[in-house]
């Protein structure tokens, strides 16, 4: 396709600022060894929030080309919401996107779907790349509503949008029973989703957005099974967790991809 590939590290809480200067030091250099531009990939590190200046001083200073962003925004304008994060605060310090809807968000947080269009709103309104994540739980696969329950998800999260306000969106399809368990859905379950994905996408907003939107696949990917996984035509890339944890980890996943 004529999509990016997008390799996309999601930290969750790992690294205070000064591990996480560290980590994304030594990505760049294993980038480098493996010499891997953004021709090859989009490759993005999300941090918590506290190592974000520490990153973007880095990235800036160095002039890498990786990306960064953050893991969750508040769905807030600037206020009285002790303990939130704005939109705007995020894009100023010069990130590309924000995780929006994480199922450990969903679990740990509460967060519905209602929550999550309106992070979505307020991540777009500050010019930030949403990575939507949806994705079902071990029962809903094993009693086959996986698909509904996922473009449920998908739908609900995506209310009351239109197709201009979501260009550039990228939707991660993350099961829940796959995260952090060592289970990765087979490349088949993967390509099932996105392309199921992609096509409620074109029917609500049309084929143009269908065919630019980069659909992403999480869950226990790795250097050695991330090749597989992005091989199918619709999925066009992976967010990543404990794999990306260390630089030159992360790297060796990139140049398999
Ligand atoms: C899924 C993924 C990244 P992991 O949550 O979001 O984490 O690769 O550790 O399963």
């Amino acid at each position: 396709s004529d999509r990016t590939l997008l390799l996309a590290g999601n930290w969750k809480m790992n690294h205070d600022h000064l591990e996480a200067i560290s980590a994304v030091q030594k990505l760049a250099w294993a980038l480098e060894d493996a010499k891997l531009d953004d021709s090859h990939c989009e490759v993005v590190v999300i941090p918590p929030f506290t190592d974000i200046r520490s990153v973007q001083t880095l990235v800036q200073g160095d002039k890498l080309w990786l990306k960064y962003g953050a893991q969750d925004v508040s769905q807030h304008a600037p206020g009285a919401h002790t303990g939130e994060i704005a939109a705007s605060f995020l894009s100023r310090l010069g990130c590309s996107f924000v995780v929006i809807g994480h199922s450990e968000r969903r679990a740990d947080n509460h967060e519905t779907n209602d929550v999550v269009a309106a992070k979505i709103r307020a991540a777009l309104s500050a010019e930030l790349t949403p990575i939507l994540c949806v994705g079902e739980s071990l029962e809903q696969r094993q009693d086959k509503s996986h698909v509904e329950f996922t473009l449920g998800q998908l739908d609900d999260s995506l209310a009351g949008f239109d197709a201009n306000d979501l260009s550039g969106l990228v939707i991660a399809y993350e099961p829940v029973w796959a995260i952090g368990t060592g289970e990765t859905a087979t490349a088949a379950d993967a390509a099932e989703m996105a392309s199921a994905i992609r096509a409620r996408i074109g029917e609500k907003y049309g084929d143009s957005l269908a065919q630019t939107t980069r659909i992403l696949y999480g869950g226990s990917v790795k250097a050695d099974n991330v090749a597989e996984i992005v091989a199918s035509a619709d999925v066009d890339g992976a967010l990543v967790g404990g794999a990306s944890l260390s630089g030159p980890d992360f790297a060796a996943l990139c140049k398999a991809a």
